[in-house]
């Protein structure tokens, strides 16, 4: 045990002399564009087997392991490293991954850069021994300009020290002392694990060295027939203008632009448009191109969905016709790869998704990779966006307070910056379940609410005005937990609330439930008037587990609980949709709730197999039997 504590406060030590160091931080603009293969452009992969080595006593950059690893073994990237070993399921410390790569002799002139898709939870980043720089919060990319760093006669190493331990001051948060029946190992305050490392593909690419375009933002809407995108044009370097070229469904259209300080702006018109939506996921494509003396200097393309998203005061707009949300809070999540992409899986959810007859779903509690979005996009399912701000408290340490509204704000900086583009993104979600002090089980009534300290409020405002800034168009929403104050809801342009009448109170009593559930919507609803979802809702289920008379634990009972919360929400009508709660089984720490370390609530099994539950949504939601 003194052992113990005394690694740790030798890592906390080594954490904050890592930090301190003046290596250059991230920077947002560097994520707005996702890598890209074209003639101006070049992407190399370089995931696949790395090395990776525990730094458990921090000595690692002190001895230089930047400069190759002594007592390395193999890991696979993308994967978390908590699985892939027999002895590292709850390490959280400092580890090492190192890969050997070379670059090509045909990239000399561009500007070199390196993105890692996501790091869990802090990185540093070494290229041939040389720091090039940081980044804090997992879940979403960063890259750096490594061109100054590279060894053209020869191999580059990368290397990149990951560090994931739980602190308070962190986005999500962790490593509170807590008791009771919600302790967890590892200390955790969210239910997932806190998997670690280098879980999203890491790329090398280039940029066009004069001027390249650094980031382009679409947005779109129609009139009758006739559809517009707003393009939005930022280049790094000289260039004088350049032109979009917009096309699909046997269009085409194409408007020149002007360049000034970097920056131009243009509306294209698409007449008889073809809009996307859930049944018609249609996208165009966008080629950006740009000019230096008349010469095509670089050139970027996307997709995109022309669709307009808004919301009454009863109800979401897709066109400008009603839409329900149906369809679950998600995890990426599986055994082995933990939170690592696994494209399998991916291609696997969409189908499971589509074929329960789900239209959304959220990206509960984090940015998931973009492959997932871009997913989305294809196959005409709505996203709710969210940051990693799960579990927020605003009681104790006001400088650790300071430190998670920083952090906040850093995501969505960073989240807007990398997935602005999405039709599939329809609302930005900035904290699921902040908890309001002293809440207890025995005070989740929704008559005994208390009122949110101002300080709470003015930190959400500040999210909710940054998301308004970045971006003017989308929803805006907060993730209400039971028992949480009315006036954070009331923050956001719609209502989305987390319930488990029936679960977490009133064990085993569905109809009672049901009741609590009706009459706090109708409360909640009169007071706020917008649009409520319910964007969680479930029951741990043991697959296989059965009773004649619904029980807690068995597939009838989860059966029965998503019936009487869908029946609830078909009878008011300001309720704009219905996420289950879990899409399928996942991974949390070890705790008395938690039975195997195991989150319950999926309709699938953590192996995408389905429960009855999903069997009966899927009746419900399509009308088809299996
Ligand atoms: C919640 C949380 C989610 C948990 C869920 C549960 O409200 O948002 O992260 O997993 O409850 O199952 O308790």
């Amino acid at each position: 045990m003194k052992i113990q504590i005394l690694v740790l406060a030798m890592i906390c030590t080594l954490a904050v002399q890592v930090d301190a160091q003046s290596i250059r931080r991230a920077k947002t603009q560097d994520i707005a564009l996702f890598p890209q293969q074209n003639e101006f452009r070049n992407v190399q992969n370089i995931s696949g087997i790395w090395k990776f080595q525990k730094d458990s006593l921090a000595v690692g950059e002190t001895e230089n392991w930047q400069n190759g690893l002594a007592k390395s073994c193999d890991i696979a990237v993308p994967g978390s490293w908590n699985e892939q070993f027999t002895d590292s399921r709850d390490y959280l410390g400092l580890a090492w991954y190192e890969k050997e790569v070379f670059i090509p002799g045909s990239w000399k002139g561009q500007k070199i850069y390196i993105r890692v898709g996501s790091a869990n939870y802090a990185a540093k980043v070494f290229v041939n021994g040389k720091p090039v720089g940081q980044h804090e919060g997992g879940h979403l990319p960063f890259a750096f300009n490594i061109s100054p760093d590279i060894n053209w006669n020869g191999l580059n190493r990368i290397s990149i020290q990951i560090e994931n331990i739980l602190k308070p001051s962190r986005v999500p948060t962790g490593g509170l002392v807590a008791g009771g029946f919600f302790q967890s190992l590892p200390s955790a305050n969210f239910d997932f694990f806190p998997y670690a490392g280098l879980n999203r593909d890491v790329w090398l690419y280039t940029l066009t060295p004069n001027a390249n375009i650094q980031d382009v933002t679409l947005n779109t809407g129609f009139e009758n027939t006739t559809g517009s995108v707003h393009v939005k044009v930022n280049v790094d370097g000289k260039a004088s203008g350049g032109k979009v070229k917009i096309s699909g469904n046997n269009q085409e259209f194409e408007t020149e632009f002007v360049l000034k300080n970097g920056l131009a702006e243009l509306d294209v018109k698409i007449p008889k448009v073809r809009l996307w939506s859930t049944e018609d996921p249609f996208l165009y494509k966008v080629k950006v191109s740009i000019l230096n003396s008349k010469k095509v200097v670089d050139a970027y393309q996307l997709e995109t969905g022309v669709r307009t998203f808004t919301a009454t005061d009863k109800q979401l707009l897709l066109n400008g016709k009603p839409i329900f949300l149906k369809g679950f809070g998600k995890h990426e999540d599986f055994p082995i790869f933990g939170k690592g992409t696994a494209l399998p899986v991916m291609i696997k959810d969409y189908s499971l998704l589509k074929w329960v007859g789900a239209n959304s779903y959220r990206t509960s509690h984090y940015p998931y990779d973009e492959e997932y979005m871009n997913m989305a996009d294809r196959n005409g399912i709505l996203i709710i966006d969210e940051i990693p701000a799960v579990g927020l408290y605003f009681q104790g340490d006001q400088e650790e307070l300071k430190a998670r509204q920083v952090m906040c704000k850093q995501y969505v900086h960073e989240l807007i910056a990398r997935d602005k583009n999405h039709p599939s993104v329809v609302m930005w979600n900035v904290a699921n379940e902040p908890t309001p002090p002293n809440i207890s089980m025995s005070s989740l009534s929704s008559t005994n609410i208390k009122k949110a300290d101002p300080q709470s409020v003015a930190l959400f405002k500040e999210l909710f005005d940054l998301v308004k800034e970045l971006d003017p168009v989308r929803l805006r929403t907060l993730v209400g937990v039971m028992g949480g104050p009315v006036e954070w809801l009331a923050l956001g342009d719609v209502v989305c609330i987390n319930r488990y009448w029936g679960w977490y109170t009133n064990p085993g009593d569905i109809k009672t439930g049901a009741k609590m559930l009706s009459a706090e919507l109708d409360d909640l609803y009169g007071k706020l008037k917008k649009p409520i979802l319910i964007t969680e809702f479930g029951a741990d289920t043991y697959p296989g587990m059965h009773a004649d008379q619904p029980e807690m634990f068995t597939e009838e009972y989860q059966r029965d609980f998503i019936k009487a919360y869908l029946d609830v929400a078909d009878s008011k009508d300001f309720v704009a949709g219905m996420h289950v709660w879990a899409f399928a089984d996942f991974k949390t720490g070890q705790g008395v709730i938690r039975f195997g370390g195991m989150n319950f609530k999926g309709v699938f099994t953590r192996d995408r197999k389905p429960k009855m539950a999903a069997h009966y949504l899927r009746k419900r939601w399509t009308g088809l039997e299996d």
